[in-house]
């Protein structure tokens, strides 16, 4: 804690154009935060580069990725909003808690072995110490409570464990954070394969839905949507498919599940994915618009990432001296 108020950290990978499970399962839930806590919202460009990056595209969607945060809320007065790589304490901090991340914790984490899977021919040391990373993103700010989907949970979880290891070799150093992973929006799967979370980097583009799909290929995509062979809109262990459209339904209107499927009874399934592919879209709508209003002023979002930048530094210094000066660290006046 550095003022009087608890700090909130999240973050969100310029991997790809962002999907309806980035914005339900993390970005839409971070504004309610602003007014109590202190918030740092980054642009995670140095974990997008642990899968090969198209650098003109890599750098388009992080000015993308400040876009949105804004467009979808958040108000870069009251939040620190900045990309990863203009704050070096980042991977100062990352280097340090590979030190104290063991192989047997990294090889554990499914994310690692899920992309390892998709990216066989890359399978970097970046994309195994991902986690330490992470657990420097948010250990820096001396973080209390971090807003992420439920796949990010083990992440997180090893982040604790971490800087709890720490704490306990050099004494009081680190926060332990706490996640804060929402219900029902905690994880949206793939249109196509509903056993598997929908990613922005899903090579198949009818799996995914992207905050800044048109409304036409929104409501195309959801009428594509794989369902299951019965004829009933209620949710359950085998209607996978349903479930999770009722769960994306329910997210974007904040009925309750009883209330959707009430509503839906005795509807066929086309009329059904056409509702949810039209409220998806509408709700979208409006953050599309505003999105377009920012990415036509690239002075001003420059200006925002400068500010933020200085901002995270200036605090996210502090806990790195203070790691530096336990490890045994020399300093020199410069
Ligand atoms: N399908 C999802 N449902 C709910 N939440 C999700 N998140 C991602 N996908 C879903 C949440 O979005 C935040 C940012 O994620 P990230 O960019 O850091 O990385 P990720 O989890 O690896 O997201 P993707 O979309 O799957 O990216 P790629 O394809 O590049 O790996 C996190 O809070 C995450 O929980």
């Amino acid at each position: 804690m550095f003022n009087d108020k608890k700090v909130v950290f999240s973050g969100v990978q310029p991997s790809g154009n962002l999907t309806i499970g980035n914005y339900l399962g993390a970005i839409r839930n971070f504004s309610a935060f602003s007014d109590e806590y202190h918030c740092y919202y980054c642009v995670a460009d140095m974990h997008a580069i642990t899968v090969r990056q198209v650098p003109a595209d890599l750098r388009k969607r992080t000015y993308e990725t400040l876009a949105l945060y804004i467009a979808c809320g958040l108000d870069p007065q009251k939040n620190t909003l900045f990309v990863q790589s203009h704050v070096p304490a980042h991977a100062e901090l990352g280097w340090i808690l590979d030190c104290y991340t063991m192989f047997g914790e990294l090889s554990r984490m499914t994310q690692f072995k899920d992309k390892s899977a998709k990216n066989a021919d890359n399978i970097n040391a970046g994309l195994f110490t991902y986690p330490s990373l992470m657990a420097a993103d948010i250990l820096l700010y001396q973080t209390e409570l971090v807003p992420v989907g439920v796949d990010q949970k083990q992440h997180l979880e090893l982040c604790r464990d971490i800087a709890g290891r720490f704490n306990q070799i050099y004494g009081e150093t680190f926060v332990i954070p706490e996640g804060y992973i929402t219900k029902e929006g905690a994880k949206i799967m793939s249109l196509q394969d509903p056993t598997k979370k929908m990613s922005k980097s899903d090579s198949n583009e009818n799996a995914v839905v992207r905050i800044l799909d048109s409304k036409d290929d929104i409501i195309r995509k959801f009428k594509r949507a794989v369902t299951d062979s019965g004829n009933e809109i209620v949710h359950g262990e085998d209607k996978e498919g349903i479930t999770n459209l009722l769960n994306i339904y329910t997210r974007f209107t904040g009925k309750t599940l009883e209330e959707a499927e009430k509503e839906f009874d005795g509807k066929g399934y086309g009329e059904f994915k056409l509702a949810v592919g039209e409220t998806c879209a509408d709700a979208l709508s409006p953050v599309k618009a505003e999105f377009d209003k920012l990415m036509a002023d690239k002075a001003y979002l420059e200006a925002i990432m400068a500010d933020g930048a200085t901002e995270a530094y200036k605090n996210a210094r502090r806990t790195l001296s203070k790691v530096k000066r336990k490890l045994g660290f020399t300093d020199i006046k410069r």
